[in-house]
């Protein structure tokens, strides 16, 4: 396979005249991807009359195609050596536009599971959508966060237009065209594939027939089918963005359905064997019209009764919980849903029917129906109707049994099941972090790159020889770091500083602001000289707010401006540095995380469902300073309390804390109440509004997520931390038990399970 690749490459880059022609980059992506289509040819080809199991999700963070296509064939090492003989670097993959059509953590699995299915051998492919616009671009203007839109479909040659599989879907009486993109998802024994759906209008549309007022005004003058697949997350601030973004969840999942029943037809088999050849894991509540729409098939399209309809979508659903939020459950109104899914709504109406007969008996039925003072609750549908329904770490599967889905859960506890997360370590390891997959290949071989478990075995390799051998290899990727930050951003960052990590979304849950309170804590005690031997640190953020999140937006602007006051003074600014570094995205993270030294994992324990971050940086070998929540726990668990910062209050004192007054702390804590008091027209400027949310409230309770109260024992973790990094053997035995530990972490185990727990698709 490496010489067909080889071979192909090198005939490609023939065509390539010239190293400063417009546009090299991209062309040299294109050969790339063209030559791995190349051996693609020669693989085994899917079958789609094979059973399989489908994931639908509004999200997919994929990266670039093409590197992770390299990864999953084994074939990096020979593209950088092909494209080297030619005189061209493999620097201009990180320099091309990521397919950016997710947010975050959700989005990311679906891709770490789509990777990892395609290298254990299992049928799964992925359903979305083709937005034409991803997540915006970040850029920091003023400290602020500014947003641009991204502009990715050039930048990914590896996408097929299959127009003949197109299929229509009907919003009452108008009809839309739902044209699919296939992308391979490939390893040496199977491809596998992401469709994802491009809607576009088939006449010109006319949505008045059931968009009224508000609705059709705001489509008016634009292309109603362009917007359908134009945005992620359009804004829900207004009747006319829920419109759409439920008219999105609709048109991909109807269209995904329509074109599994294409396939299922070609099988000739009978439709009460649909369990048998399609197995649908929805991610989180947004795909979940889904139910209603195959209830909605089978009984119109298939006359099959509604009973046996409910019992194979039983069969054929599971759904995946990926948050605790109660905001974050997805609801419709019943007059807005019944507007834009008129033909859909009477199966919600059956459904909740069909709830209240047979389980009249129970007491809680108020609390679990579907349909609740008009409006139409998903994730109510979604576990009632699904055979399995899971979280995605310990902590997070026990506490939806205990408060998210307590009632369900009393009803029904076969149904309920824990699949811890994992990440496709292909990607994360052995593409990211070239030495360190080195360093593992020297000790114990290669066979871990398709076992990850294997790496477990590292541990043992803690002579000084080896430790130092790991230092010096994250000393490297910290300069690389620090270069790739100076030709990209023009940020300078020291690699002698301890690189303190925080790389996540912006959400006030997840506490960033502790984060950079922390830091001007330890501003506080320079100025006071009660900082004493403390090593130099760089504390490193990246993450997107949500546009409309204003706290989040005040959280950003807060870490530049701390940026500022500690780069203006001379000082401070040899014992620390904050830097944002703009724009965080799959590409970013391979840059960022192989170069940590400490990651931060900050969430209020019981709110952060899992993190998939924390995993990828203890796999490259960074210690966690963290809460006892989400996955947390079980990194600390296979790597010792002793190689981690463990601080805070945990889930079960949270949950048993009767009331919290952060006040009580302000006004007794002189260390909490300086720091505080800088977000009041302090140095940095003025943060009011967060200062307000800490002590008084805004429309949630004062410091709800309790930054205060666990401010003390953050500190004290950072104070060890920073003591134990002064002892480089010391640390690098940590940086070694953690690796070692993140060997548990794989998805390849993870989509194992999801298929023995839960899919139980044959034998390949
Ligand atoms: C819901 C309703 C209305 C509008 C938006 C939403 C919405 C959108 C996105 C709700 C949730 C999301 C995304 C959630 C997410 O990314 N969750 C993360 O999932 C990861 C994978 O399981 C976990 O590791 C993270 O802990 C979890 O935060």
């Amino acid at each position: 396979m490496k010489e067909l690749f080889a071979n192909s490459l090198n005939a490609k880059l023939e065509k390539i005249s010239g190293k400063s022609s417009k546009n090299i980059k991209r062309r040299l992506n294109r050969a790339v991807a063209a030559a791995l289509l190349d051996v693609l040819c020669t693989l085994p080809q899917r079958k789609l009359t094979e059973q399989k199991a489908a994931y639908f999700s509004a999200e997919f963070l994929p990266g670039s195609f093409v590197t992770g296509s390299l990864a999953n064939l084994g074939l990096e090492d020979i593209c950088a050596e092909v494209l080297k003989r030619k005189g061209y670097s493999t620097d201009f993959f990180s320099e091309l536009a990521d397919p950016a059509l997710g947010n975050g953590g959700l989005g990311r699995l679906a891709s770490c599971l789509l990777d990892s299915a395609a290298a254990v051998n299992l049928p799964l492919d992925g359903y979305g959508i083709r937005y034409k616009y991803g997540i915006f671009k970040q850029s920091i203007k003023d400290n602020e966060q500014t947003e641009t839109v991204d502009l990715w479909q050039e930048d990914c040659p590896f996408e097929k237009e299959n127009r003949d599989e197109t299929v229509r879907v009907c919003f009452g009486d108008c009809t839309v065209l739902a044209v699919p993109f296939d992308l391979p998802i490939a390893s040496k024994t199977r491809i596998n594939r992401l469709r994802l759906w491009q809607c576009e209008a088939e006449n010109p549309v006319d949505f008045s027939a059931f968009c009224s007022g508000d609705i059709c005004a705001a489509f008016k003058d634009k292309n109603l089918a362009e917007c359908i697949s134009g945005f992620l997350y359009p804004p829900d601030n207004t009747e006319s963005g829920k419109a759409l973004r439920l008219m999105q969840q609709y048109f991909f999942t109807a269209a995904s359905l329509a074109s599994i029943l294409n396939d299922f037809k070609k099988t000739g088999r009978s439709i009460s064997d649909l369990a048998e050849f399609i197995k649908i894991q929805l991610n989180d509540t947004h795909p979940t019209v889904a139910i209603p729409e195959l209830l909605r098939l089978l009984t119109e399209d298939y006359g099959m009764d509604f009973d046996d309809a409910l019992t194979l979508c039983g069969e054929i659903f599971s759904y995946t919980n990926h948050t605790v939020m109660a905001e974050a459950l997805e609801c419709w109104s019943v007059s807005l849903f019944s507007k834009v899914l008129p033909n859909v709504y009477p199966y919600i109406v059956m459904l909740n029917n069909h709830m209240k007969n047979s389980l009249k008996a129970h007491t809680q039925l108020k609390e679990i129906l579907i349909i609740k003072n008009h409006t139409i609750h998903m994730a109510n549908m979604a576990v009632y109707v699904s055979h399995k329904v899971n979280g995605v770490a310990k902590i997070h599967s026990e506490i939806i049994k205990a408060s998210v889905f307590d009632s369900f859960y009393s009803l029904t506890p076969q149904k309920f099941l824990n699949v811890t997360n994992g990440i496709a370590h292909r990607r994360w390891l052995c593409l990211a972090n070239k030495g360190l997959e080195q360093f593992a290949n020297k000790r114990i071989g290669t066979e871990w790159r398709d076992d990850l478990p294997q790496l477990s075995k590292i541990k043992q390799f803690n002579s000084p020889a080896d430790l130092e051998e790991l230092l010096k290899i994250k000393y490297e990727n910290k300069r690389a770091l620090s270069n790739y930050l100076k030709s990209s951003f023009n940020l300078s960052l020291d690699p002698d500083f301890m690189f303190s990590v925080q790389i996540k979304r912006i959400h006030e849950y997840k506490r960033q602001l502790l984060n950079i309170l922390g830091v001007l804590g330890l501003y506080l005690d320079l100025k006071n000289n009660e900082l004493k031997d403390f090593h130099p640190t760089a504390f490193i953020f990246s993450g997107k707010a949500a546009p409309g999140y204003y706290n989040a937006k005040q959280i950003i602007k807060l870490i530049n401006s701390v940026a500022e006051l500690i780069e203006k003074d001379q000082t401070a600014k040899k014992y620390f540095k904050v830097l944002f570094i703009p724009d965080y995205n799959v590409k970013n993270a391979m840059k960022i995380i192989p170069a940590a030294d400490l990651s931060e994992q900050l969430s209020t324990a019981g709110t952060e469902a899992s993190g998939t971050g924390n995993m990828k940086l203890a796999l490259n070998g960074a210690p966690t300073i963290g809460t006892l929540d989400g996955a947390n726990i079980e990194i600390v668990d296979y790597a010792g309390m002793e190689n981690n910062y463990i601080f805070g209050a945990k889930s079960e004192e949270l949950e048993a804390l009767k009331s919290y007054d952060p006040m009580d702390i302000y006004y007794t804590n002189d260390r909490i109440s300086r720091v505080v008091d800088l977000l009041k027209q302090g140095p940095c400027g003025d943060f009011t509004a967060l200062f307000n949310s800490l002590l008084f409230g805004d429309y949630n309770p004062a410091d709800r997520y309790k930054v205060l109260l666990d401010y003390p024992s953050y500190m004290s973790a950072r104070k060890r931390a920073n003591e134990d990094y002064k002892s480089p053997a010391l640390y690098a035995e940590k940086m070694l038990m953690n690796i070692a530990a993140a060997s548990h972490f794989s998805a390849d185990s993870t989509v194992k399970n999801y298929n023995e727990k839960i899919w139980k698709l044959g034998s390949f």
